[in-house]
């Protein structure tokens, strides 16, 4: 369970074999990471709908807060919590886990998981992680999980409708930066003409969920934007956000999700750094460009994810982990690829 897979960006398993799967069980519970964001909430409420339209029994569950900016998504239904991880687990023939195959996200749930590995289909696009099951499609060249479950879903025949298609939207327009990420591609973008076909406007969406913060989140971006160095000619730039940030601006630690990019606005950064003291933990997100493998440099601190954008935790001192994570970044940028 706690073997790495090669972290290279291969093709791991295929849809045929998820789809396979899919397609025998009955009772399926869908599962996506902890601090869960747009593409894994989507792409789980996306497979959920279709497959409930298929005539399967489903649920879903998270592993942590949905973030208030995505709270419209389940406005008719609620995943269930860890808790009720054993219950759902029990009832299900298939357990899908959505956009990481990391133990490290699945808070709360690695020791159960690992019983389960021959009940689990992985369906994920990050390169790293551990070994959950045989059956797996991982495919780090799909800019989203959005658009592997789109695939399945078209691959399964099952129906599509406006509502599927909108979590898909959420799920790959999220993930892509609004399609200004270098994950979009052509695929995705015939992804997302096909689904706003279906009658889903993109402009509204983006409404709902990037225009809807609250004031406290604008006043943490004032701090976020005050702590921001720059390293190695501006290349580097380096944010912190500390817990009297949160108390002092009344902000959520959900509310900073895509603050990192931020600091890529300036024409010199190949590269960001954010650094969130949370309770007894420091959440770093890392940003990159083009030339820094950040997945690679978060691997070096347990963390990890995708060449351009990763992420790890840390129990050490937000001041030593930051020089730390400057002075390691040195060495990756200096060893230039
Ligand atoms: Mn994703």
């Amino acid at each position: 369970m706690s073997e790495k897979s090669s972290g290279n960006h291969e093709v791991v398993g295929s849809l045929d074999a998820v789809a396979g799967r899919l397609a025998e069980a009955g009772n399926i519970l869908l599962v996506t990471h902890g601090r869960p964001d747009g593409d894994g909430l989507g792409s789980m409420l996306a497979l959920a709908t279709a497959a409930r339209g298929a005539g399967k029994d489903v649920h879903m569950l998270v592993p942590g807060e949905i973030p208030a900016r995505l709270g419209f998504m389940f406005d008719r239904q609620h995943p269930g919590g860890t808790d009720e991880f054993g219950a759902l687990s029990e009832a299900s023939d298939l357990i899908v886990i959505l956009d990481t195959h990391a133990l490290a996200q699945l808070d709360g749930l690695a020791d159960a998981l690992g019983r389960l590995s021959d009940r689990i289909v992985v369906i994920d696009h990050h390169s790293t992680g551990d070994a959950l099951s045989e059956v797996v499609w991982i495919d780090p060249s799909a800019a989203a999980t959005g658009v592997m479950a789109g695939e399945v879903i078209d691959a399964l025949k099952w129906p599509m409708d406006a509502t599927i298609a909108e979590a898909l939207l959420a799920a790959v327009l999220t993930d892509t930066g609004w399609l200004r990420f270098a994950n979009t591609d052509g695929r995705c973008l015939r992804a997302v003409a096909h689904w706003t076909d279906l009658g889903v406007r993109p402009d509204i969406l983006y409404r709902k969920i990037y225009q809807s913060d609250r004031p406290q989140r604008l006043a943490l971006m004032i701090r976020l934007l005050q702590s921001m160095e720059f390293r190695f000619d501006s290349q580097l730039a380096v944010m912190t956000l500390r817990s009297g940030d949160f108390d002092e601006t009344g902000a959520l630690r959900s509310e900073t999700e895509n603050m990192v990019n931020e600091a890529l606005r300036i024409g010199t950064v190949e590269s960001a750094i954010l650094l969130v003291e949370d309770h007894d933990q420091v959440r770093v997100s890392l940003r990159s460009r083009d030339h820094v493998d950040v997945a690679k440099l978060a691997g070096q601190f347990g963390g990890g994810g995708h060449r351009r954008a990763a992420g790890l935790r840390s129990s050490m001192q937000i001041d030593d982990l930051k020089a730390q994570l400057i002075t390691a970044w040195g060495k990756e940028f200096s060893a230039g690829d």
